[in-house]
Order: C-alpha cells, then sequence, then structure tokens
C-alpha cells in the first residue's frame, strides 16, 4: 500500500502526486489541514516531523527529493542513463534554488513591503535564475529535459514555475511568464502530457492554485 500524506496544496508533494498517477500506481494521496496534522505529529510516525511522508507497506520516508526520486523510479521516470538522470536532478534541485530567493520574502510582515520585495526580486535576483533556467532549457536536447522521455526533473519545473505564477504569492504577477518564452513553452510541453492533463481535470485538483497556475496555456 502506499500513501502520499501532506497538505492540500500542491507545495513539495505535487512531484509525487503527479508521478504517482503517471505511473498508474495504486495510492491514497492524503490532504491533511493544519489542525489535523498537528494531531498527526504527536504520533511519532514522520521521520523528521515534517510533511510529505510518503508511506510504503507500513513503512515511512520523509524529504521530498528522497520521495520524488523513489516514486520516479517505480513510475518509469527516473532516467535509467546516469548522465540523464543527474541532467534530471540538476534542474530539479534548481527549484530549490530558486525558492531561495523568495523565502525572505514570507517574513515581511506588512503587505505592501513585501509585494514590493517580491516585485524587486522578480526584477533582480528572480529573475537572473529564471534566464539560466531558460538557457539550460533551451539547450536540451528534445522536448523535455533528458531528451523526449518526462523525468522527474521535468515534473519539478513544471510545478515550481506552476506555482510561481498562480497568484498564490503576492507581489508575483499571474503572467510572470511572459518575459520567458521558453519557460512558458515548456511549462505548456508539461502541462500537456495526457496524464498531467488528466490530473488536472480531476474535481479534487481544481483548488484556486490549481486551476489558475497548473494548466496549459495558464
Ligand atoms: N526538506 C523537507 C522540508 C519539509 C517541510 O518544510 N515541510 C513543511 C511543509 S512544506 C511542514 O511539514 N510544515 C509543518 C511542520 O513543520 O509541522 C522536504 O523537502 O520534505
Amino acid at each position: 500500500m502506499v500513501k502520499i500524506i501532506y497538505f492540500g496544496i500542491p507545495g513539495r508533494a505535487e512531484v509525487a502526486r503527479l508521478a504517482l498517477a503517471i505511473g498508474k500506481i495504486e495510492h491514497e494521496d492524503k490532504r491533511v489541514d493544519f489542525e489535523e496534522w498537528q494531531k498527526l505529529k504527536q504520533e511519532g510516525w514522520a521521520p523528521f516531523g515534517q510533511l510529505p511522508v510518503l508511506e510504503v507497506d507500513g513503512n515511512y520516508l520523509a524529504q521530498s527529493a528522497a520521495i520524488d526520486r523513489y516514486v520516479a523510479q517505480r513510475a518509469g521516470l527516473l532516467p535509467s542513463d546516469p548522465w540523464k538522470a543527474a541532467l534530471a536532478d540538476q534542474a530539479y534541485f534548481f527549484c530549490e534554488d530558486l525558492w531561495q530567493t523568495l523565502y525572505p520574502s514570507f517574513k515581511i510582515k506588512d503587505a505592501e513591503e513585501k509585494v514590493k520585495a517580491r516585485q524587486e526580486l522578480l526584477a533582480g535576483p528572480l529573475a537572473d535564475k529564471l534566464k539560466l533556467l531558460s538557457k539550460v532549457l533551451e539547450s536540451r536536447a528534445g522536448k523535455f529535459l533528458t531528451g523526449d522521455e518526462l523525468s522527474h526533473g521535468d515534473l519539478a519545473v513544471f510545478c515550481n514555475l506552476s506555482t510561481l505564477q498562480s497568484g498564490w504569492l503576492d507581489g508575483i504577477p499571474k503572467d510572470m511568464l511572459k518575459d520567458y518564452p521558453v519557460l512558458k513553452e515548456f511549462r505548456n510541453a508539461v502541462a500537456g502530457v495526457p496524464e498531467i492533463a488528466a490530473f488536472y481535470a480531476d474535481a479534487k485538483n481544481n483548488d484556486d492554485i490549481r486551476s489558475t497556475g497548473f494548466r496549459a496555456d495558464a
């Protein structure tokens, strides 16, 4: 039995959710709210006391990167060629670098100040990162990061760009990818993968973040 446990948002569980769907792996997608999590946390089964956690036959795995790689392997999304797997990983981990530029802004209490800080990030350090990602994608050898086969790296880039453009972050506009045609085209290509389009057509994946940010041509 496989169960992915996380909050309702895409956040750090969406790559695993998509990989589970693409791999047609029978599973439960358990989405908890914060209050429920506070109670579950006391039970002590989460290896590092945080979510997401993947339960597999009564064993618990934490750390989204470990979960995503494990599920990707089971779903046939982890390239068997070591170089291709590493290319997928470099994009996967770069997504964390994107968020590193934004994390300090979460601590800003004043709403206007927060918006201003994020606008500055989008024009500065975040733009630098998005340009670098565009360059990496421009040099790719196929439809996706490692060729024409979808990998966990593609899912990570897709999920993170989708969250960024979803309107969930005050100060980051929904059209933020307009200046990055390569990222826009890539995100749309991933969104168009039939299993991914089907995932977001499902009513349970139709909340504000996903309906605005995660569909093709959003
Ligand atoms: N490095 C961990 C970070 C996990 C993490 O920060 N989880 C947050 C949600 S994104 C959490 O569980 N927050 C609630 C808590 O700490 O009780 C991962 O990638 O899985």
